[in-house]
């Protein structure tokens, strides 16, 4: 049998947390890490052969609920689940973790400045950037959900230096998974046999759903995504803003953010990482810029990857022309990375 793998979910507890600033309402927290723990113990993320320690962090408030969690976890009996760290400390929580999942960091809150935000976040990410260059196992690979995705990942990188550039990403997996629903819907297909989608850049309104390299099964072969939908004008314009401003839709319906499919996007985001991408399939992640595409190295930014023995690379290749009008979405989500970048650096002095 396989050695457990130590999982550490960060924003785990489910409370309701009471808003600091603003009307002082209770506000439910922990959404993703709720739904997410459940699936890791599972086997929906390593495998089902993998055997898993869960550990989870959440900040003391929310202590007594990580708790709760705790014990649900128990009550659930799972057959992979060999052990689960509730915990509010840091080192604690990091120690021995071949998996981290960022989840938890400072949400924006009503009147709140972006930069005020930034640096909450980015002293978060700093201290835990530490913790796990410590305290994790070697070669653990580190997966940032909590906004701002990107540049949350890149403070983590800058400030555990000893961890592999390669090993620290964030999450574009959910935006590039709303891409093949919103195709399979608009087409009436499954959405398994819809590939090949890329989200571009940052996980954030600017990024780019580019649909110029992908395809669809049909009976009589793979066809392009742009010559079945036939609809330049769809695609160029209500399809990108639709995935766009797919979080705030969610919100709006469901007064509370994407859950379900972020912790689930989460797991995709592992498990093709750690397991590998099907041959011929590509999947969007956040990572390290090498200056591919002409996106500036140095920014954590989302390109289509391929996954083999626990590494990605970058899709490269004549086959991924740009052209103009990819172009200029590329480089505007790159410049507001940047603009992000310069944001978090102000806040570290
Ligand atoms: P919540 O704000 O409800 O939950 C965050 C959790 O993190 C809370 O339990 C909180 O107590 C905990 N936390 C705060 N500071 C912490 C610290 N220093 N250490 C450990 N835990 C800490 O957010 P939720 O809706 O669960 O979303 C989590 C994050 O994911 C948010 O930042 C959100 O913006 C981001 N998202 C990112 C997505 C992506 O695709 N990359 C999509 C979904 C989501 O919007």
């Amino acid at each position: 049998a396989k050695e457990p793998v130590r999982v550490l979910v960060t924003g785990a507890a489910d409370f309701n947390g009471v808003v600091e600033s603003g009307s002082g309402e209770a506000r439910r927290s922990g959404q993703i890490g709720y739904a997410l723990v459940p699936m890791i113990a599972r086997g929906v993320m390593l495998g089902p052969d993998q055997p898993v320690i869960l550990h989870m962090l959440d900040i003391p408030p929310a202590a007594e609920a990580l708790n709760g969690v705790k014990m649900e976890l128990v009550d659930a009996a799972f057959p992979l689940l060999k052990g689960v760290v509730a915990t509010t400390d840091v080192v604690e929580a990091c120690t021995g973790v071949g998996v981290a999942v960022m989840v938890g960091g400072f949400p924006r809150k009503e009147g709140m400045e972006r930069k005020d935000v930034m640096s909450k976040n980015v002293s978060i990410y700093k201290a835990q950037a530490s913790a796990l260059e410590k305290h994790a196992a070697a070669n653990c690979k580190v997966l940032v959900v909590a906004n701002p995705a990107n540049t949350n990942a890149l403070i983590l990188k800058e400030f555990a230096p000893s961890i592999p550039e390669k090993n620290v990403t964030c999450l574009t997996r959910l935006d590039h998974n709303r891409a093949l629903g919103q195709i399979s819907e608009r087409l009436n297909v499954q959405v398994s046999d819809v590939k090949n989608v890329i989200i571009w850049g940052n996980h954030s309104s600017t990024q780019y759903p580019d649909v110029n390299h992908a395809t669809v099964k049909t009976s009589s072969g793979e066809k392009p995504v742009r010559e079945l939908v036939a609809d330049d004008a769809w695609l160029n314009g209500e399809f990108i803003t639709t995935v766009q401003q797919r979080g705030a839709a969610i919100i709006k319906a469901r007064k509370l953010s994407s859950a379900l499919s972020a912790a689930s996007s989460a797991c995709d985001h592992i498990r093709d990482w750690v397991l590998g991408t099907p041959v011929g399939t590509w999947v969007s992640m956040g990572v390290y810029s090498d200056g591919s595409y002409g996106v500036p190295a140095g920014l954590i930014y989302s390109f289509p990857v391929t996954c083999k023995n626990g590494e990605w690379t970058i899709v490269q290749g004549n086959g991924l022309g740009i052209d103009e009008f990819s172009r200029k979405k590329l480089d505007s989500t790159a410049e507001e990375l940047s603009e992000e970048k310069a944001l978090a650096y102000s806040c570290l002095t």
